[in-house]
């Protein structure tokens, strides 16, 4: 989907969680103008991250990434809004926190590339296949949010 409707995916991973920065992120979501669409807190089975990180499979840090990611509750988001995908991954910072500006997620709140707090869709394309991934059709809303004509 593009345009306003396109969607990206955001998981705070569980260092974010265990750090107490889950509103911090939400926040900058929501006040750049993005609408959350959905939004739950699970602990991802291994099978689901590797579905998740398949590309990343053959890779030497691979495993040590999924026992992060499943070592504790995660929180999975869905946002919405005009670029989102690319917009996302900005307001991010770079995969290595080492590399990310000040400002960002991951430049403001983390160090290590292996502990980096958060996850977002790298692609329109991606990010549909997580979205699918991580929620069912009935977990994702559509509503109009009534600061739309502000923002747009
Ligand atoms: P991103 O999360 O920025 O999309 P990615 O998809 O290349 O980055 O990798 C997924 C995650 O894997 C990343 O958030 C942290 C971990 N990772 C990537 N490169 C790594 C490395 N060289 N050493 C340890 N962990 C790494
Ligand atoms: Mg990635």
């Amino acid at each position: 989907m593009e345009g306003q409707n396109e969607r990206t995916f955001i998981a705070i991973k569980p260092d974010g969680v265990q750090r107490g920065i889950i509103g911090q992120i939400i926040t900058r979501f929501e006040q750049k103008g993005f609408k959350l669409v959905a939004m739950k807190m699970l602990q991802p089975s291994e099978d689901l991250l590797i579905q998740h990180y398949i590309d990343l499979k053959g890779r030497p840090f691979f495993p040590a990434l999924v026992n992060y990611m499943k070592s504790g509750p995660v929180v999975a988001m869905v946002w919405e809004g005009k670029g989102v995908v690319k917009t996302g991954r900005v307001m991010l910072g770079e995969t290595n926190p080492a590399d990310s500006k000040p400002g960002t997620i991951r430049g403001d709140f983390c160090i290590d590339v292996s502990k980096n707090i958060i996850h977002g869709s790298d692609s329109i394309e991606s990010a549909t296949k997580e979205i699918s991934l991580w929620f069912k059709d009935d977990e994702l809303t559509t509503y109009t949010s009534c600061a739309v004509s502000w923002i747009y």
